[in-house]
């Protein structure tokens, strides 16, 4: 029998899970954290799922792994492990592993405040603030986020014909704005959005290619984003975006929020340096702003920040025994 021992630290962001392993995880091989994300899902994937998927994890589950930087001028490099597989980019993730690798002395970044991120989407700048010991915000500048298809049509059950956006902010999201068959986001509940959503996104990807244009192995739209009107009034908007099986994001979801912005900037909707306060699903927010408007490829891109908060809560010294049927975790 053999037993491989992880190290986590387990925290929150906006109320979604982030378990960073910080130790225990496994030596990838690759020039940059595309390729060693292609190694670990070739190879190691059963850590994901182990560590992930019950009995250890549950449905949101979501985690990091770190690495060295490829770059000596950037600070770290980042695996992201998910439900859903390893996400090229996070930004729950991004801001709970920031928050855990200050607060626990896991990087040692060489300008105090600032971290270069290295992530399988490409390079994320991040600030952070500090009171103390504690990190109190994190602000990441996340990779180009785009427009990259608008007004397609989708059939729902029970709602009939939707039309939506796809945009990328780190992941492709379907983006679906209240209409005639689709009230918004607060008329419904959690479990019906799931079940709409794991037909909507296999309906979706049967019918439509999305590749990244500098990055092949980013593909397929892997999220839901479903809208709506926000809890608070003074919020800008509300999302529940569906990742996994059967997820939606406590956090107003950081890649959701930036394919949002880059939605809504390529609509005239928002403007650069213009506040876009997101409210998740449970009513947590983040302040989101396009900092810069650039190229990427042939598409009109944004540079997307998001900021906010995560909270460390545990310790968690998880054992992967290969005498347990569930080791390798399971899904219901
Ligand atoms: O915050 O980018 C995000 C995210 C993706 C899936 C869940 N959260």
């Amino acid at each position: 029998m053999s037993s491989k021992t992880f190290f986590c630290v387990d925290a929150h962001t906006c109320g979604n899970p982030v378990r960073l392993v910080a130790g225990g995880g496994p030596q990838l091989r690759g020039a940059n954290m595309s390729e060693k994300r292609q190694h670990f899902l070739r190879e190691y994937d059963w850590i994901r799922t182990g560590l992930m998927f019950e009995p250890r994890g549950h449905d949101m589950m979501s985690g990091s792994i770190l690495y060295p930087p490829h770059d000596p001028a950037n600070d770290v490099a980042v695996l992201f492990i998910e439900t859903s597989g390893c996400l090229p980019m996070c930004g729950h993730g991004t801001i709970g592993t920031i928050t855990i690798a200050i607060e626990e002395g896991l990087i040692s970044p060489r300008i105090p405040g600032i971290v270069r991120m290295e992530a399988p989407a490409g390079l994320v700048l991040i600030e952070y603030q500090q009171e103390g010991k504690k990190v109190t915000a994190v602000k990441l500048r996340n990779v180009p986020a785009y427009l990259a298809a608008s007004d397609l049509e989708v059939e729902c059950p029970e709602l009939g014909t939707l039309t939506f956006d796809v945009a990328y902010g780190g992941n492709f999201y379907a983006i679906v704005d209240p209409q005639p068959n689709f009230s918004g986001v607060q008329d419904y509940t959690a479990s019906q959005l799931i079940s709409w959503s794991q037909v909507i996104r296999k309906r979706i990807n049967e019918q439509h290619t999305f590749v990244h244009p500098l990055d092949e192995t980013i593909n397929g739209c892997s999220h839901i984003l479903w809208a709506g009107d926000p809890l608070d009034p003074t919020s800008t908007a509300r999302n529940a975006v569906f990742y996994g099986d059967k997820a939606i994001d406590r956090s107003p979801c950081g890649t959701g929020t930036s394919a949002r912005m880059a939605q809504w900037h390529a609509k005239g909707k928002l403007l650069p340096g213009q506040p876009f306060i997101h409210e998740s699903f449970i009513g947590s927010k983040f302040t989101g702003k396009v900092e810069e408007v650039l190229k990427l490829a042939d598409f009109d891109a944004i540079i997307p920040s998001v900021e906010g908060w995560a909270k460390v809560y545990g310790y968690n010294t998880i054992k992967i025994d290969d005498d347990d049927p569930y080791a390798h975790g399971f899904q219901v």
